[in-house]
């Protein structure tokens, strides 16, 4: 199984995540992929590869071109209004107020922000392009004919819609990898989301397209983070009608639960019969996971990726949250373990 990483993922790493009403060190931490590659070390899985250039072209697609800019000169525009901190927004356009791009940075910040938690620095818009052209190097590989491959991005993805970063993420790797399968002749791609965390800016992104079905197992949004997305009511729109799955379950769900959750998608999937799955894999559905409520254990990764690979279909695994850091290198590699040997 070939692995793309990149160590660009380190550029970025703030000081600060809000919570709690305190800047604490951030969950989502460079050390997550220094324990996931020692763990496909350990295992034998050491077909690990850097990425090649990243492609604009399917991030345009994917994201608007207003929030690309802005990534890419917001930390410089901060630093010579002379802001001393990291960037993190603090004013949104709420209900009944103008959708409105205001001049202002720090009005800018709040614009394209869909929550408080994620900081900004000066190396984010690097790291983030390079863990997008990490998975554009293993959507390559799967497009290929590959069966499988592992694109061991950080930051991550899932939460970026078309115009708004948060929940750690700033470009939709999944969503532009699934645009990249089209683009080179696919007729359909499923996106299963299996982090505990509803994939808001991919179901944003496609929802009202057939051409992509999304399918999302996570933490019911009444009581878990994005909070305002991810109903299970939440259908699809227009042409996309029926193309959207979620399945939000309840705090302490146990694996038996998730598992038939996970049939409940697998089932729509083989149903929809796309030409490749990707999995957008966040593996803090662990028990242990300090930011999330489910309750897998280790072994229960290895037999979903199993159940996966059941599927038959070419996979592309993009990594997505985690944060139990002494286990994530377990978590992780079980679920890829279980599909290769499936
Ligand atoms: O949801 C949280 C959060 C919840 C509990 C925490 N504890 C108990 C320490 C801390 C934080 N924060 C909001 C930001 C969550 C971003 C999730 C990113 C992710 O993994 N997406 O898949
Ligand atoms: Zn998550």
């Amino acid at each position: 199984m070939k692995i793309i990483h990149s160590d660009d993922n380190r550029l970025h790493f703030p000081q600060g995540e809000l919570f709690g009403g305190e800047l604490v060190t951030p969950f989502e931490r460079p050390s997550r992929v220094e324990y996931i590659l020692r763990r496909l070390k350990e295992v034998g899985l050491t077909d690990i590869s850097a990425p090649e250039a990243l492609d604009r072209a399917p991030v345009e697609k994917i994201h608007d071109a207003g929030y690309l800019d802005f990534l890419a000169t917001c930390w410089d525009e901060w630093v010579s209004e002379g802001m001393k901190g990291e960037m993190i927004a603090a004013s949104w356009p709420a209900r009944r107020m103008v959708q409105k791009r205001p001049r202002n940075i720090d009005g800018k910040l709040g614009y394209y922000a869909l929550a408080g938690e994620t900081a900004i620095t000066a190396g984010t818009w690097a790291a983030a392009q390079a863990s997008c052209a990490v998975a554009q190097t293993a959507q390559r590989i799967v497009a290929g004919g590959a069966r499988t491959a592992f694109a061991l991005c950080r930051p991550p993805g899932h939460h970026a819609a078309l115009d708004m970063y948060g929940g750690y993420c700033f470009l939709n790797n999944a969503a532009i990898a699934a645009q990249m399968f089209l683009d080179q002749g696919a007729g359909r791609v499923a996106v299963l989301d299996v982090d505990f965390h509803h994939g808001n800016g991919t179901q944003d992104i496609f929802y009202d397209r057939s051409d992509v079905l999304f399918c999302s197992l996570h933490g019911a949004p009444e009581d878990a983070f994005p909070y305002f997305l991810g109903y299970a009511d939440e259908t699809g729109a227009g042409a996309g009608e029926g193309f959207n799955l979620n399945l939000p379950m309840a705090p302490a769900t146990p694996y038996s639960v998730w598992a038939e959750a996970l049939e409940t998608a697998l089932a729509r999937i083989r149903d929809y019969g796309p030409d490749a799955v990707i999995v957008s894999l966040g593996v803090d559905t662990f028990k242990e996971d300090p930011i999330s409520f489910f309750r897998l254990e280790s072994a229960d990764f290895t037999d979903y990726g199993a159940r996966i690979a059941g599927l038959g279909m070419p996979t592309l695994f993009v990594m997505e949250g985690g944060y139990a850091i002494d286990d994530i290198g377990v978590n992780t590699v079980n679920v890829l373990q279980g599909f290769l040997d499936a």
